[in-house]
């Protein structure tokens, strides 16, 4: 019995952090696409190189601002398996925050492949209904 009250307890608070940030996330517009400007799929960088992030259909908002079809980049490094797209994104080295509204940073990556995927988040970094996520690219670091 007391098995059972603990599964449905469990049940209900992942239920009640589901209903939670679908309603703390925003919807997209159907057209909207995150992409990357540079670099380009396959190309060759230096050790230091600049990104530059493209949005079509939405604008750039820093976070913390709610206003409608609008979000701030994320970068997702060397990601394989995207993190969950029902919840605020973790800032960690491999996921980084453009909450200043920034469409384009500097990197610096050892040498080798990468790979690097964009993803925009709402103002509390929460990615949209549905995710507005970019290609992932493969560069070289040289
Ligand atoms: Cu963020």
């Amino acid at each position: 019995m007391q098995k059972l009250i603990i599964t449905l307890a469990l049940a209900l608070s992942s239920l009640s952090s589901t209903v939670l940030s679908n309603e703390l996330s925003s919807t997209a517009p159907a057209n909207a696409k995150v992409y990357f400007i540079s670099p380009v799929d396959g190309q060759t960088v230096p050790e230091n190189f600049t990104v530059t992030f493209g949005l079509n259909g939405m604008g750039v908002a820093p976070a913390g601002i709610d206003k409608k079809n609008t979000g701030h980049h994320h970068i997702l490094i060397d990601t394989d398996t995207l993190p969950d797209m029902h919840a605020s994104l973790p800032a960690t080295d491999k996921i980084k925050h453009f909450g200043g509204g920034q469409t384009e940073t500097q990197l610096t990556l050892s040498p080798g492949k990468h790979t690097l995927q964009l993803v925009l988040g709402n103002y509390l970094h929460i990615p949209h209904n549905k995710p507005v996520i970019s290609n992932k690219i493969t560069i070289t670091v040289k």
